[in-house]
């Protein structure tokens, strides 16, 4: 096993060798890079004991106790569920055998929406890779795993060092009988800005062939003529085209006219004439209220002919109620997550909704006895991520006022704390809303909510009133973000943007009313396999392609952090966010049947320079790593 080169031969240690040692043993001549992957891991833990893990406050590590697998009869096949029934009958098939379900179907979003909504989507793959195959066992009648997608994608990358991909693929495996799911924002892909087209085609088309089945895609202005390219390159594939309209304003508020009833009904039947084989109703903030949600459903209904999926936050505390009244109106599919993953920002409990329609011929059909192991499973799971929590505790109906989507309220708390506007959340809050009135009342959701919360932020931060914008507008430097927003670079508002802004604005550029991604040059994927190999050095696929072409700063960081510190998505959880106690011994498995056993013996007071060693044994072996503390 030590046997990694020639140097460590005997024959060559004791000088008999001649050149013919060369062609006997070619598998000793290949030298490992820089370091092994102990060595790797070891430096990645060092710098998390000495460094802190960024944007966690460091602390000593705190005593977990380990998230309870359920215990399965793992011998059993699995139950073939939604999967097995798209792979036999296509597309047009699963959404017929949708509409003929008397119990509502469920997506569970506990592996994406509720983990991005309540822990700044950092649940990493370790954690979910335990949990897959139980959840796929436990809750084989689910309509569909959302568990790909939205900003999950960069997050893994970015934050927590691995790949997107690789999760799909790994879960994908776990979880072979139910629909996976994932969020697409049309053009934006899973980016916050228009791709050139060929980047879309082939970002669906390689998701598809990694697992992904049912695509909800949706645009941030809800502009149908940025979705069609979407839509097509899904059904291309094979699989789901979930088209999506975004909830916003409320229909049940005559002061609110520009997004009516009619609005949603005429949106709806220009998604369903696009293509879509499901109707998404993607409510990001939670503004549907009750009765809104019955008359919506009961009108769409009667008007298009493919099933809708419903789609809420919980904010408010009202998700429940909107989904028994969508429910009652006949809605097919309904949006929850396990209950200790469940709730506020996140989308309502699973569990809930179970005991909420006890009585019911639309009782969905799960095991609320496995609802409730897994969610044993994510309630300890959950506590290693405690320092993501958005501090929200209870229900905030005043997101009624706000409109903030569930997935941008804490980390727009996070960009105010950031720019040093933390004491002025509030102001913050109220100005998210003056901008949403002075774009013309817009969509919010990613990335036209970014846009309002960058222009929000802006303000508070440069004191300016909505008149000070009219008057001073002229000299104002306004964020990118929002220039790019009134050029048209994310696609046209539902009814234009508001002229009089829009030139101060752009002061003198000129808007483009096209789509953006047919102007754009398309990216020459050949070309930049060419050079990322010379960069990387290593056999580049076309998932590093896509992951380069949507996301270039983030992915050559991620690879330059593997080179550093190998595949660290092997270590348990809170390692990775603490490192490791004096004296704790943990057992990574580096691939199967291989196993590092990791102890933590000492760390040396700072030298003159802030370098600091640590002490570990690998394997009962001594080693140290030289990490420098930055603190
Ligand atoms: C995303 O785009 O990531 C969202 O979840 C929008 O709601
Ligand atoms: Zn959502």
């Amino acid at each position: 096993a030590f046997l990694e080169n020639v140097v460590q031969h005997p024959q060559f240690l004791n000088g008999e060798y001649n050149t013919s040692f060369i062609d006997t043993t070619p598998e000793l001549f290949v030298f490992p890079k820089r370091k092994d992957r102990g060595t790797k891991m070891l430096s990645f833990i060092g710098e998390t004991i000495v460094n802190g893990y960024p944007g966690l406050e460091s602390t000593k590590k705190p005593v977990f106790d380990k998230a309870p697998v359920p215990k399965l009869k793992y011998s059993d096949s699995i139950v073939d569920g939604t999967k097995q029934i798209l792979d036999k009958e296509g597309p047009e098939g699963l959404a017929n055998w949708v509409k003929n379900q008397k119990e509502v179907l469920l997506t569970d979003t506990t592996f994406r929406d509720a983990h991005q909504s309540l822990l700044a989507t950092r649940v990493r793959t370790h954690d979910l890779k335990q949990i897959a195959e139980p959840t796929a066992r436990m809750l084989p009648n689910l309509f569909s795993l959302e568990m790909w997608g939205g900003a999950t994608f960069d997050v893994t990358m970015r934050f927590l060092h691995e790949d997107p991909w690789e999760r799909l693929i790994t879960l994908r495996k776990q979880a072979p009988n139910v629909l996976f799911q994932m969020l697409l924002r049309a053009s934006n892909a899973v980016g916050y800005t228009n791709y050139p087209d060929n980047v879309i085609e082939e970002f669906v088309e390689q998701s598809a062939d990694a697992g992904i089945d049912v695509f909800r895609i949706f645009d941030s202005l809800n502009w149908v003529k940025g979705m069609t390219l979407a839509i097509d390159s899904v059904r291309k594939s094979g699989k789901i085209a979930e088209a999506s309209m975004c909830y916003t304003g409320d229909i049940l508020d005559p002061s609110r006219s520009k997004y009516d009833l009619t609005y949603y009904i005429n949106l709806a039947k220009e998604l369903e004439q696009s293509g879509a084989h499901i109707l998404g109703i993607k409510d990001m903030a939670g503004l549907l209220k009750p009765e809104a949600a019955y008359q919506l459903v009961t009108e769409l209904k009667s008007t298009i002919d493919v099933p809708i999926h419903l789609h809420t936050h919980d904010t408010s505390g009202n998700g429940l109620f909107t989904y028994a009244r969508a429910i009652e109106a006949g809605v097919d599919i309904v949006d929850v997550a396990v209950s200790s993953m469940a709730g506020l920002t996140s989308q309502p409990s699973a569990n809930s909704l179970y005991y909420a329609l006890s009585g019911s011929e639309r009782q969905p059909n799960v095991d609320v006895k496995s609802l409730e192991q897994l969610a044993e499973f994510w309630d300890y799971t959950r506590k290693y991520y405690a320092g993501f929590e958005s501090g929200m505790n209870a229900p905030h109906t005043e997101v009624y006022e706000h409109e903030m989507p569930g997935g941008q309220y804490s980390n727009l708390q996070q960009q105010a704390k950031a720019v040093g506007l933390g004491a002025r959340w509030n102001e913050v809050k109220k100005m998210y809303r003056t901008v949403n009135d002075m774009f013309g009342d817009v969509v919010k959701v990613t990335p036209s909510s970014k846009v309002v919360g960058d222009m929000a932020l802006y303000m508070v931060q440069n004191n300016l009133t909505e008149e000070d914008v009219y008057e001073k507008g002229e000299k104002l430097d306004f964020p990118d973000s929002v220039v790019d927003l009134f050029q048209g670079q994310l696609g046209q508002p539902y009814q234009g943007f508001p002229k009089k802004l829009q030139e101060i604005i752009l002061k003198g550029r000129k808007p483009i009313e096209g789509r953006p991604g047919e102007t754009m040059e398309p990216v020459n994927f050949q070309e930049v396999k060419e050079s990322l190999f010379k960069k990387l050095n290593r056999q580049v696929t076309s998932h590093d392609l896509l992951s380069y072409a949507i996301y270039p700063k983030v992915f050559m960081e991620f690879e330059q952090f593997r080179q550093q510190f190998g595949d660290i998505s092997v270590l348990d959880t809170p390692t990775f966010f603490y490192g490791l106690r004096l004296g704790e011994e943990i057992e990574v498995e580096i691939e199967k049947g291989k196993t590092l056993i990791v102890k933590l013996v000492s760390i040396s007071k700072p030298k003159e320079d802030g370098t600091r060693i640590v002490y570990f044994e690998l394997n009962g072996q001594p080693r140290e790593v030289m990490i420098k503390d930055v603190n």
